[in-house]
């Protein structure tokens, strides 16, 4: 690939240690990740690093030694975590709080405090092993909802490490992910990551929701900007390793007998098969339950066919693994009670792993796979099947839940809750004629083959690559913040000072509603001192109609006001507001404000403000989805009706303004800089689109400083409204105590003569 290095993070290392008769035994696994992963560590070089699993009380030498081993000639790097802290984190927040809330399990989840600072304290030993071992190119991939802290803990500390995220289970919706505790500071950990891949399109677009919802940040489909950074978002489903399943048919003899040997003992009857992990998400007890309704609707089927349930146990220190483990216990129990006959069982249940020579032999054996998770990421066994039947014989029956039903649409969708149906659906699909098998199995089969494993790593690490590359080539998404020391000293040496100001979001945060946004009296003090300051000419360039500025700021001394993106200029020495042009009349009005009026009226919650030369929708009291959905729907809608006039709409914060095109803050600006043509200090601060006109107008070495986060041709940048105002603030002190410029009268000349200027424009 001619990268560096790759580092893979995942909670386990692929290996598994064992503690057998004779000591410790180590053992890699043969999962589809470690399969797709160790050739590509191999060639490009790398390590895995991870948890090896509870560590023995005591310090165990052979232990250490094994790990060690596996250390040197596969690259494994083992996280050891304290007993008491891999609990907290392990069976605690991982397992007990987002396991369940991230597959909607909202009623069986526990979080305390400790068990979130467990999950801090693990992210962080993880985040140490990384860098301990992180080199300049390397590539960081991290794994899964037990690390979803370090891609932030990462980029903190190395800003420039490449670092992806994938994510194996579903993202829930936000109304289920707005539960999880330290929701916020989880999406923030995942936002350091250059690439944040799902398993599917449903939850990218959940995680999207919750981003706008939660941290009030919007994104596009594929990219989301926070904190100056920009994170791209991907739909990544995961395959298998078609060979580790297929290849086994027809190359190992241990399969074949196997095979051989469930075709004797099922002779005549038809396998339905269950294949999972003994766990509350896939399902099992409404499988068993599905099965009792189609034994009892059908009772022909008795004695026909067997249902084969596989069920490793997973997760047993948490109490709520060994409730499933009783219920599916005691429903097997009842069910081969019931129906039972002296030569047909039910239910064959087989709790433990089984080897992959019997996995594959019940797969390629089975007549449908049974695969009703009542909520997966993916689902692997799902695909698995579908590899080992080459035939086509085979039916897929597949819970609506799992992510794979994203892409296996020729399986048989069922909502497994919905027992009654699935019991309905299987006796149809037990009678499917063999030419409707073959034709949905092939479908099904050709794509777990194009799809496999390998693809899907090779797609995430050249997405990830792409995206690193873009953020240290591309300029950067937010301009550096204000150097605040060397521009007050600019300010104070200067003479002559030219300083413009956005309102809205620059000078007073926003507030639910345009007029509720009245300046504090610590934002009118410090305008009239900046503007009767000697030297200095000051202007409000504002959206804002002109009656909100007039009442608000038309009282004070030398102050220049800009009404509606620049149609309005308010001389201070007038008092008199002068239109950029002749007024175009109102019957455009009467055009648009239907429709604008016909979206209020679909979205609780929006309103609209009126202008002298312009309307507005807002937005930011409405559900923050559907208004920016509708936002945009109403854009394209105006765009259309406008097409030949000189109207635009156009997007703002939470609003969409219909006005003219020539009103805009950089024709303005043009007209303001003549009030100073001799200025040494130019400034102007804004926070939204329109202010890009300030800042691309201003000549000279200006000092232009955007608000707030996103891309910006400013300079420079600070945070907040609040952070704006403290350096204003600064800025008129510093002045004060330096020698006074340019003499105070001189300036009123200068202005006089502007404004005649202004209003033969
Ligand atoms: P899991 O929840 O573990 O994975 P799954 O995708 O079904 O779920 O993978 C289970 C794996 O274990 C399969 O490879 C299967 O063959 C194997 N397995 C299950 N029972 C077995 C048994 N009794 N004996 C032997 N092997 C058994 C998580 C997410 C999934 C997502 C994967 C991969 O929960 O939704 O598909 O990661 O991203």
């Amino acid at each position: 690939m001619g990268e560096g290095r790759l580092i893979v993070v995942s909670n386990r290392l692929p290996l598994s240690l064992r503690r057998g008769p004779s000591g410790w035994v180590a053992e890699p696994s043969s999962g589809g990740l470690a399969s797709a992963l160790g050739p590509i560590l191999k060639s490009r070089g790398g390590l895995w690093i991870g948890w090896p699993g509870h560590a023995p009380r005591e310090a165990d030498e052979q232990r250490d030694e094994l790990l060690a081993q596996w250390g040197g000639s596969h690259g494994y790097v083992p996280v050891d975590l304290p007993p008491e802290l891999a609990r907290r984190f392990y069976e605690g927040y991982a397992n007990q709080t987002l396991w369940p809330l991230f597959h909607n399990f909202a009623t069986n989840f526990e979080c305390d405090a400790e068990g979130w600072a467990a999950y801090v304290g693990a992210n962080r030993r993880f985040r140490d092993a990384v860098l301990e071992h992180l080199e300049p190119g390397d590539t960081v991939w991290v794994h899964d909802y037990h690390l979803m802290l370090l891609p932030r803990l990462i980029r903190d500390v190395a800003p420039e490490a490449h670092v992806g995220f994938f994510l194996h289970i579903p993202f829930p919706a936000s109304e289920t992910f707005r539960i999880v505790p330290r929701r916020d500071e989880i999406l923030r950990g995942l936002l350091g990551a250059d690439l944040v891949a799902f398993q599917t399109h449903l939850d990218l677009q959940h995680f999207r929701s919750s981003l706008l919802r939660l941290l009030g940040l919007p994104s596009t489909l594929d990219r989301v900007t926070a904190q100056g950074s920009s994170t791209r978002l991907e739909a990544l489903p995961i395959g298998i390793a078609p060979d580790e399943f297929a290849g086994y048919i027809e190359k190992d003899a241990e399969t074949q007998r196997a095979f051989e040997q469930l075709r004797r003992r099922f002779r005549g009857r038809r396998i339905l098969l269950g294949v999972d992990r003994l766990d509350y998400t896939k399902g099992i007890p409404q499988r068993l339950r599905a099965y009792r309704r189609l034994l009892e609707r059908a009772p022909h089927l008795r004695g026909q066919i067997t249902l084969v349930q596989v069920a490793v146990p997973s997760r047993e220190r948490i109490p709520e693994y060994d409730r499933l483990r009783q219920v599916v216990n005691s429903l097997v129990g009842e069910l081969n009670g019931e129906f039972g006959t002296p030569d047909w069982t039910p239910v064959v249940y087989m709790r433990r792993g089984i080897s992959r020579s019997e996995l594959v032999a019940l797969y390629a054996a089975a007549a449908v796979g049974w695969v009703t998770p009542l909520r997966d990421g993916m689902n692997l066994v799902a695909k698995e099947y579908v590899v080992c039947q080459r035939r086509g014989e085979g039916v897929l029956l597949l819970s609506e839940f799992a992510g794979a039903a994203a892409e296996m649409g020729e399986a048989f969708l069922v909502n497994p809750y919905d027992e009654e149906r699935v019991a309905g659906v299987l006796e149809r699909v037990l009678q499917l004629p063999a030419e409707e098998r073959r034709e949905r199995m092939g479908m099904l089969y050709r794509r777990v083959l194009r799809n496999t494993v390998f693809r899907w790593s090779d797609r995430f690490l050249a997405s990830l690559s792409e995206a690193a590359r873009a953020r240290t080539t591309e300029r950067p998404e937010r301009p550096d913040a204000l150097p605040a020391a060397a521009a007050l000293e600019a300010f104070r040496s200067s003479r002559s000072r030219l300083i413009l100001l956005d309102y809205d979001g620059t000078l007073v945060p926003f507030a639910p509603r345009p007029r509720d946004a009245v300046p504090p009296p610590r934002v009118v003090e410090l305008l009239r001192r900046l503007a009767t300051a000697p030297g200095v000419t000051a202007a409000v360039v504002s959206g804002r109609a002109r009656t909100d500025l007039e009442t608000w700021l038309g009282h004070l001394p030398d102050l220049w006001l800009v009404g509606e993106h620049g149609a309005y200029v308010r001389s201070p020495i007038t008092r008199e507001w002068e239109m950029a042009r002749p007024h175009p009349g109102h019957e455009w009005k009467r055009r648009v404000l239907p429709v604008l009026e016909h979206f209020m009226d679909r979205t609780p919650g929006s309103f609209i403000e009126e202008k002298e030369l312009a309307l507005v929708w807002h937005h930011r009291l409405a559900d923050p989805e559907f208004g920016e959905w509708l936002a945009n729907e109403l854009v394209a809608t105006l765009e259309e009706m406008l097409a030949d006039t000189e109207l635009h709409a156009i997007r703002g914060n939470k609003t969409v303004e219909v006005r003219f095109a020539w009103a805009n803050k950089g024709a303005v600006v043009d007209r303001l800089q003549t009030l100073r043509p001799d200025a040494d200090f130019r400034l102007a601060i804004g926070d939204d689109r329109t202010d890009e006109d300030l800042f691309q107008r201003l000549r000279g070495e200006a000092w232009t400083v955007r608000v707030g986060e996103g891309p910006s041709s400013a300079r420079y940048s600070v945070d907040t409204p609040a952070e704006a105002v403290g350096f204003l603030e600064a800025a008129v002190a510093a002045g004060d105590s330096g020698r006074p410029v340019v003499a105070h009268a001189e300036a009123g000349v200068e202005r006089t003569a502007a404004t005649a200027r202004v209003r033969r424009g």
